[in-house]
């Protein structure tokens, strides 16, 4: 049962200012697994007048050992402890106060604070983990100057690491030894972090645009050395690209990055010591996938920008969240849109925001960008803060432009370098750097929702003018039941029939930004010789749902023509869309592969000129959640059979010119973007040859089996491995355990072999999913492993939602281990069980019955808590 207290609300508008702040921090760590002691001595001194008369420290899983104020111990009715922290009464305008605490870094396994797994010592204090490791006003507008001495056994722990600079190191009895760490930038403690451990270090030079050398290191498991570089060098691209592109150059002499199999998210942004999980650092052909190099660039890019917009400039309160997360997603997108392809990073961002975002927004957990109220914060970092934070960063950029946004940053970063500030003071700063007017941009701040554009057109031609209304609603949301029109940048363009770029107005613009403010807007583009087709919304300029009306036919030329990489693709993706969607509501009418489609995608298969990684977007089929997103009751089954027999059509249907591609793409591995795209239409090509099975009777499994065993590296490996293990009918046991036993030393390799079972839509995979959780490389501590299991099976469309309710049972149950074990991790995964409402009654009652099972759990944590109450309000634990 949910108890009160662990349930109690936080509200945005109840934010008030720090009554002391703490000018220093001393931190002395003695590291053991077992009994860690923290001294700390912190210097407070009173900042607002006023009446009270007790200063609440924030403090979770502390033993209080020993307290002193000014240097004599505090008397017992100065103070009070409770599970909370810890409360000073009457205390002094003016005082240090030094406390002593023990507590159990073995012992905790909710990742959250100091903790100690795989051997090594490890922090994550984001948001609200400096408390548990001591006595504290862990709030970030706290910005205080750390020194950190830690002491541990040098045999175990040779490398003691802390934020800033290494000022002074020795040794100790026992053989310990110590070294004291200095971070010149007063910070919030959330960017606190220490590790300790047996590390090897890969090191490098990067000389900033003032000249001055910073030395980069990266901390792995000795054995990891040699996966080391696609980290190194992205985080000095990232460097350069963020002097270059925002003028912002690094400031400490160090930056230390150091990668751990067991951590909650994907990385920490900590003051010059970044603490990483593995899947984001270490890359080597042979066992990363293009993808996972991908995947790091980003994040290493990502948690390198954050050093100014996180750090330097930092956040008042939790409620800001977005303005450090939505404006560094933006800048690592675009920084990856600026190393790759820019098109094809915009599909693959825009098809994040539609998956998990959109969803988010549409069901019981949906929340403004900036939300108003939270129970657990850590629930809110969420693909509505960052990725629909990122896309209303974008749109500030699309209005603005390229310089203005960047008169904007500049302004942004002189004025609060240092500070803790809001989402208002961005927003303020890009107003004042451009006088541009944002006062109604600000409400996609505080609504909820995604909005739904429809657009209506026609070409009239005895006035040769093309007239395009556009109207907006955006729907109900939890606690926001009407909603206002926000303003919607929708970049256009109008294309002839010879898929030219009709000229739009006097200054011969051929592309435009229109701004839709009403809930309806019209305008009418003139001396236009023929009639015109819309290109609207390009580059996907606004988080919304378009509806606009076009014809097979147009569609299909724009799939064709669009200068547009994303409305190009968007094009050839909604020609599929309509197509699976009839075939999920009558199968028959997947009997013949409709002409528009078929034409769209035998072009596509022509242009051997295009890059290889767009033309295998081009030739994506929509997801089944994709799919299903577009139903008003998401028909799994239905989906599901639509979906791959449209598969098997278009396999058999362009069969040879699959085998073609398979083919003419082969060649030896090499790491840069034109082959990454070859290898990506390569595997597409197989794995459209294995649908062409069904109606040519020839076994195409084959060449997926001599892929596996030829692939010189993991992307075309595991690309034929998932095939065969997928396949509904293949018997793939030899290929598993190959499989486990090559990579078995590498638990990033054995996650994949985790998640592509859990991910198979096959009969079996329930039992079978039941049988890795007691396979001896499971590990209820470890959350990747964990994620690779629970959250893959979550995202089995057809297992997870088995009509019977047998998913939903076995993942509640697992939930509700883990809730134990790891509760900010249990919470996140428990979130598609929100989506319920979207289901038919039969699978609304499972999941709902899921719910019910979890909410009635003892010591149910505020975590999970949290995502039940607000999923299922009606719940009985969540009165
Ligand atoms: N700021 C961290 C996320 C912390 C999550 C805390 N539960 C990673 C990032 O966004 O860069
Ligand atoms: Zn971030």
């Amino acid at each position: 049962m949910i108890a009160q207290d662990n349930n109690a609300v936080i509200h945005r508008e109840d934010y008030q200012p720090p009554l002391y702040r703490i000018t220093e921090v001393a931190l002395n760590v003695h590291l053991d697994p077992e009994n860690t002691e923290v001294e700390a001595c912190l210097h407070f001194q009173r900042l607002t007048a006023g009446p009270e008369s007790e200063l609440h420290l924030d403090g979770e899983s502390l033993e209080l050992l020993s307290i002193l104020r000014d240097g004599q111990p505090l008397a017992e009715n100065l103070f009070r402890s409770d599970a909370t922290g810890l409360t000073l009464l009457n205390p002094e305008p003016e005082f240090l106060l030094e406390t002593r605490v023990k507590i159990h870094p073995a012992a905790n396994s909710t990742l959250s604070g100091l903790y100690f797994a795989g051997g090594q010592f490890l922090t994550q204090c984001e948001a609200e983990g400096f408390r548990r490791i001591t006595y504290y006003l862990d709030r970030p507008d706290c910005l205080a100057k750390f020194t950190v001495t830690l002491h541990a056994s040098r045999k175990t722990c040779p490398v003691l690491l802390a934020n800033g600079n290494c000022i002074a190191q020795g040794d100790e009895d026992n053989d310990w030894h110590w070294a004291r760490w200095e971070d010149p930038y007063p910070k919030p403690a959330y960017l606190f972090a220490m590790v300790a451990g047996d590390l090897a270090v890969q090191r490098d030079v990067f000389v900033t645009q003032s000249g001055r050398s910073v030395t980069l290191e990266i901390y792995v498991a000795e054995r990891d050395l040699g996966a080391c570089d696609q980290a190194m060098e992205s985080l000095k691209r990232a460097m350069r690209w963020d002097e270059e592109g925002y003028g912002r150059e690094y400031d400490l002499d160090r930056y230390m990055i150091v990668a751990t199999d067991s951590f909650n998210m994907g990385a920490m942004e900590n003051k010059g010591l970044n603490i990483f999980n593995s899947k984001y650092v270490l890359a080597s052909p042979e066992t990363a996938t293009d993808t996972d190099y991908q995947g790091v660039e980003s994040v290493i890019a990502h948690e390198y920008f954050h050093n100014w917009t996180g750090n330097r400039v930092t956040l008042r309160d939790w409620f800001q969240l977005s303005l450090k997360e939505g404006l560094t997603v933006f800048r690592d997108q675009e920084f990856s849109a600026d190393m790759n392809s820019r098109g094809v990073q915009r599909i693959g961002d825009v098809r994040r925001l539609r998956s998990a975002q959109f969803p988010e927004d549409a069901g019981p957990l949906a929340h403004p960008v900036r939300p108003d109220a939270y129970s657990e914060i850590n629930n809110f970092y969420t693909a509505t803060v960052y990725e629909k934070g990122a896309e209303l960063v974008r749109m500030i950029h699309t209005l603005l432009g390229k310089e203005g946004f960047r008169r904007g940053t500049d302004l942004y970063f002189e004025r609060h370098d240092g500070h803790a500030v809001t989402i208002e003071d961005f927003v303020e700063a890009m107003e004042e750097a451009n006088h541009y007017d944002l006062s109604r941009f600000r409400c996609w701040y505080s609504q909820a929702g995604t909005p739904q554009v429809k657009a209506e057109g026609s070409y009239d031609p005895a006035s040769r003018s093309y007239t395009l209304t556009l109207q907006q609603s955006t729907p109900a949301t939890p606690g926001q039941p009407n909603k206002e029109p926000v303003p919607i940048p929708v970049r256009m363009a109008l294309l002839n029939t010879q898929g030219e770029k009709a000229v739009l107005d006097k200054t011969g613009a051929v592309e435009k930004v229109i701004l839709l403010e009403q809930a309806s807007q019209s305008w009418t583009f003139e001396g236009l010789p023929d009639p015109v087709i819309p290109s609207l919304l390009r580059g996907f300029s606004a988080p919304v749902r378009l509806d606009i009306a076009l014809d097979d036919q147009a569609r299909s030329f724009l799939a064709g023509v669009d200068d547009d990489p994303f409305n190009r693709w968007e094009s050839a993706q909604e020609l599929a869309l309509k197509t699976l969607l009839s075939g999920v509501k009558n199968h028959q009418e997947l009997e013949v592969l409709p002409a528009a489609l078929k034409q769209a995608l035998s072009a596509t298969l022509k242009q051997s000129q295009m890059d290889p990684a767009f033309r295998a977007e081009l030739l994506t089929l929509p997801s089944e959640d994709y799919i299903g997103e577009q139903m008003p009751v998401i028909a799994v089954d239905a989906i599901h059979r639509a979906r791959e027999t449209l598969l098997d059509k278009i396999g058999a249907h362009f069969h040879d010119e699959w085998l073609g591609l398979y083919q003419d793409l082969a060649g030896a591995y090499e790491r840069d973007g034109a082959s990454i795209g070859r290898r990506r239409l390569r595997n597409m090509a197989l794995s459209y040859l294995i649908h062409s099975d069904h109606s040519r009777h020839e076994d195409m499994t084959l060449h997926a089996r001599q892929q596996y065993v030829q692939a010189d590296n993991m992307t075309d490996r595991l690309a034929a491995f998932q095939l065969l293990v997928q396949h509904p009918k293949h018997d793939a046991e030899d290929i598993l355990l190959d499989f486990y036993q090559k990579w078995q030393d590498y638990p990033l390799v054995i996650d994949k072999w985790f998640a592509i079972q859990a991910m198979a839509p096959r009969p079996d995979t329930l039992r079978h999913v039941q049988h890795l959780l007691v396979h001896p490389a499971f590990d209820w501590k470890v959350p990747n492993r964990v994620r690779a299991v629970l959250g893959a099976f979550s995202m089995n469309p057809t297992l997870f939602h088995a009509a019977d309710g047998s998913g939903y049972a076995f993942f509640a149950e697992q939930i509700r281990r883990l809730d134990d074990i790891n509760p900010q991790t249990a919470a996140r995964l428990a979130t598609p069980l929100s989506r319920w409402q979207r289901y038919d009654k039969v699978r609304q009652q499972g999941m709902m019955n899921a719910l019910q099972l979890l909410a009635a759990k003892a010591k149910l944590s505020r975590d999970l808590a949290e995502v039940i109450q607000r999923s299922y309000p009606a719940s009985p634990g969540s009165a």
